[in-house]
């Protein structure tokens, strides 16, 4: 396959003016007429005209009217055109229902949709589809479906059509089309300058009681981008669709959202808090891309980042206002070591704007969406608040419908501050998690921290510079007070010093607060200056820290000596539950124990071979303590956090169920399910009912109840995708892959459909001594499965060949298996561009 590089952009030879498409749907027969005004490009020297456009069968083309045979290959087609403006028309034929793929046209249980970013719509017709080519679009849809849906504003409708008119220039991975059995759960929005927009959810009939939360969350996010950003709507109407078969969360097109059905459909009886809140988020950030990704889209697919970056963090940020702040920084840590770290430490490490690849689909990954997001974070505590609203009103004024680079970016950061960032850049280009060590010392009064940087070397990059990180440090005196509010220190040296004057005594250092740079700290602080952190720190994601670094060091102390559970962190983790100033979703969070993955890459780190069953006996055996040392405290607190009243999803409700139900979990292990059989019976919403089978599943019972969920839930997927995936992540170690198995002879496993695909396979994946077992049967069901699944969705396959990614951190026996898996998967025949290039870097 070819590889694709930065250095090799080009501006297109020719732009396109307008667009008009027809669509006349059929399920194997669409017949796709194009209209293209192009025209040629005074940026580029090349003459040469060329249209992506892959699976399509020709039906005529012609130039200003003239018949034409263009040149066709398997990648698109090349045409002799006029030296000026020319209208380019088209028909091809193509075959939505035969399309698995579920990239371009294709359908979903009878009805039509599109997915075109990254590189779709060239498989719906010939089209320069390339993010730096944007035209206003016209599309009449031809069809019998009931409902006909496109981007921008509608301009007509009749018995068996519909035309849009979309305005705003936009580039093709923006396009979509939707047609189908629809209804809508409709809504409006007054935009600041006084412009009603219609809203509306469309669903399958049946899922309209679905669909309030996501309503309200849309209004909020609107209102939220004019609050925080000053950005208006600007269409007439934002149209969202809930699909069942997606490949991702949701996708941006502009005034046609379209959104896997988990991703934006909840009830209170179906979805758990947790589902509530990333459909909060997930709505937030197709919304925001709005402005960041359409209006201002990217240049090229290597400055990914530019729009994915800045979209999740103000999705981070959305969450954070209308949610807990703290609860919001310590989930999106939790997900960034738990996705992005692996990711930066292994085979798969790349910059967070790549240089090259050969399927851009395998690069929308943690490192350019979490990592990116980060750099975002620290670019705004380098240049302060008031600075980043500066540099992003500048962004929006000079690059509105424009396509844009990482430099045009910076720039505007430059420009509005003043501040020279070309070492921060290196953010940009150098893979790899940073590694941050300190050093103390105190004399006369003076206290001085010295930081060393190292980046470990990652694919392709042996040698790495030193970069900006913006290090957020507090000082507590011993008897907690805070005597240096948090200041934030910039490191740009390998090895740099700061000093703090005028102190009456050695202060405890609080480092890097809030997390404010992706980087792994090593500090040999003292058990117990991070029990006094996780005593008395102001800042709530250091008192997280500290608390979660005493439960991985005794962890780590159990599997390497055999250590007893750490005596201090029990007790602080006690008094912490019984302080009812903390919000219990906080204290919720201090009681989540590291990943048993994250266990395994602290082992290596630390020169040892990580052995999966000790890992997750420790673990057990930790639980068990924790169930001990709370037993006189668990049942109070679980009662105390009983929510009365209707539910609702909000942070306040949810953080007491979060804790109500960590609670339930610890009591489990000493009363043999005998409360979470009560709470199950009693459970009145998803939350409450989901974890109570997953307490009753850990301690070997829940037949009745799980059978009982069955038959209750058995005809609404996104349940059962919880059901599925319930029984494997509650497996014992010894069992995960024999449950696997089974449930894909379950009739109800729809292997085709991604979520329910990811339900199962997602979900071994996900159980690390399960996945990881000695004898690699883990691996090589997950191979058998991915071989299966890579001709008929090669995208939803190759996004989950990542679980092999961390294959050389375990012993020879097992190295040895996943090696095996995954030359297996790599011999495949006609295996797909996008599998070929993850093995490939994954056994490299
Ligand atoms: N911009 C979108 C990324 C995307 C995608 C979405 C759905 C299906 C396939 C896709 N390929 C790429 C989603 C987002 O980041 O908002
Ligand atoms: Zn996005």
């Amino acid at each position: 396959p070819q590889t694709v590089y930065l250095k090799d952009y080009a501006p297109p030879a020719y732009l396109v003016d307008e667009v008009h498409l027809t669509f006349r749907l059929a399920p194997t027969a669409t017949r796709v007429l194009s209209r293209i005004r192009f025209r040629p490009n005074p940026e580029s020297s090349s003459r040469d005209f060329f249209l992506h456009g892959e699976s399509l069968t020709p039906i005529r083309a012609a130039i200003d009217g003239q018949e034409v045979r263009p040149d066709i290959t398997e990648a698109g087609l090349t045409c002799a055109v006029p030296d000026a403006p020319f209208t380019w028309e088209a028909e091809v034929e193509i075959s939505p229902e035969t399309n698995t793929a579920l990239e371009g046209l294709y359908m979903s249980r009878g009805m039509y949709c599109t997915q075109c970013e990254a590189e779709g719509f060239r498989k719906i017709t010939w089209y320069p589809d390339r993010p730096d080519v944007m035209a206003p679009f016209t599309v009449r849809i031809e069809g019998d479906a009931p409902v006909l849906l496109s981007n921008g504003n509608p301009v007509g409708v009749g018995e068996g059509w519909a035309e849009w008119h979309d305005p705003w220039p936009k580039p093709a991975y923006l396009f979509a089309l939707v047609a189908g059995d629809l209804v809508a759960h409709r809504d409006s929005f007054v935009t600041r300058s006084g412009k009603t927009v219609d809203l509306a959810l469309w669903v399958r009939p049946g899922d309209e009681g679905k669909c309030a939360w996501g309503m309200e969350a849309l209004k909020a996010s609107m209102r939220w981008d004019e609050a925080r950003y000053g950005r208006e709507y600007d269409l007439d109407v934002f149209n969202i669709v809930a699909v069942d078969d997606f490949n991702m969360g949701a996708m941006e097109n502009k005034g046609l959202n379209i959104f896997n059905s988990a991703a934006v459909l909840a009830s209170p009886d179906t979805a758990t808090d947790a589902n509530f809140e990333r459909i909060e988020s997930i709505i937030a950030h197709e919304y925001f891309h709005n402005w960041t990704g359409n209006r201002i889209t990217c240049r090229d697919w290597f400055q990914l980042c530019l729009k994915e970056g800045l979209t999740v963090f103000r999705d981070q940020e959305f969450t954070s206002d209308m949610r807990s702040a703290a609860v919001k920084r310590i989930e999106d840590v939790r997900m960034l070591r738990a996705r992005q770290f692996p990711e930066d430490q292994g085979p798969l490490a790349h910059p967070v704007r790549p240089e090259s690849y050969q399927e851009i689909n395998n690069f929308y990954t943690a490192t350019v969406y979490e990592k990116g997001a980060e750099v975002i974070g620290m670019l705004k505590r380098l240049v302060g608040d008031a600075g980043y609203s500066k540099a992003l009103d500048l962004y929006f004024d000079r690059h509105d419908g424009q396509a844009c680079t990482i430099e045009d970016w910076l720039k505007v950061f430059e420009d509005a501050t003043g501040r020279d960032l070309s070492q921060f850049k290196l953010w940009y280009s150098q893979a790899g998690t940073p590694r941050v060590s300190v050093e103390e010392s105190f004399e006369g009064g003076t206290y001085t921290l010295t930081f060393t940087q190292h980046t470990p070397p990652t694919p392709g990059q042996e040698e790495k510079r030193p970069l900006v990180v913006p290090i957020a440090v507090g000082l507590l005196s011993p008897n907690g007070d805070e005597v240096v509010p948090t200041r934030m220190l910039e490191l740009t040296e390998a090895r740099q010093s700061f000093a703090f004057e005028g102190l009456a005594s050695k202060p405890v250092p609080s480092i890097l607060r809030d997390f404010s740079a992706p980087v792994v700290l090593e500090r040999a602080a003292s058990r117990a200056e991070r029990a006094f952190l996780m005593a008395h720190d102001t800042d709530p994601f250091n008192r997280w820290e500290a608390a979660r670094s005493l439960a991985r060091d005794s962890l780590i102390a159990t599997i390497r000596e055999g250590a007893a559970p750490d005596a201090d962190w029990l007790e602080g983790l006690a008094a912490m539950l019984r302080d009812d100033t903390l919000d219990p979703a906080f204290r919720a969070q201090v009681l989540a124990l590291p990943t048993q993955s994250e266990l395994a890459q602290a082992l290596a780190d630390r020169g040892q071979t990580p052995d999966p069953d000790a890992i997750h006996g420790a673990v057990e055996g930790l639980k068990d303590a924790m169930a001990r040392h709370l037993s006189d405290l668990a049942p109070g607190l679980y009662d105390a956090m009983r929510v009365t009243g209707p539910y609702a999803p909000d942070a306040e409700q949810s953080g007491k169920r979060a804790l109500g139900n960590a609670m339930l979990g610890l009591i489990s292990r000493r009363d043999a399910g005998a409360l979470a059989a009560r709470q199950y019976a009693e459970a009145d919403n998803m939350t409450l009912a989901l974890a109570a089978l997953a307490c009753l599943l850990r301690v070997g019972k829940g037949s009745a109840e799980l059978a009982a969920f069955h038959e209750r839930w058995k005809d609404d997927r996104l349940v059962m995708d919880k059901w599925f995936a319930l029984q494997i992540a509650e497996a014992k170690p010894e069992s995960a892959v024999e449950t696997a198995a089974r449930l894909t002879e379950h009739p109800a496993f729809d292997w085709k459909n991604p979520n329910r695909f990811r339900a199962v396979m997602g979900a071994l994946a996900g159980h690390h001594a399960g996945f990881h077992r000695a004898d690699g049967a883990g691996y090589a069901l997950l191979a058998d499965w991915l071989i299966r699944l890579d001709p008929v969705n090669p995208q939803t396959a190759a996004r989950m060949m990542t679980a092999f990614q961390t294959w050389r951190r375990y012993d020879a026996g097992r190295q040895a298996h996943a090696k095996a898996a995954l030359e297996r998967i790599a011999a495949t025949p006609d295996l797909s561009r996008d599998g070929a290039e993850m093995v490939g870097r994954m056994l490299g």
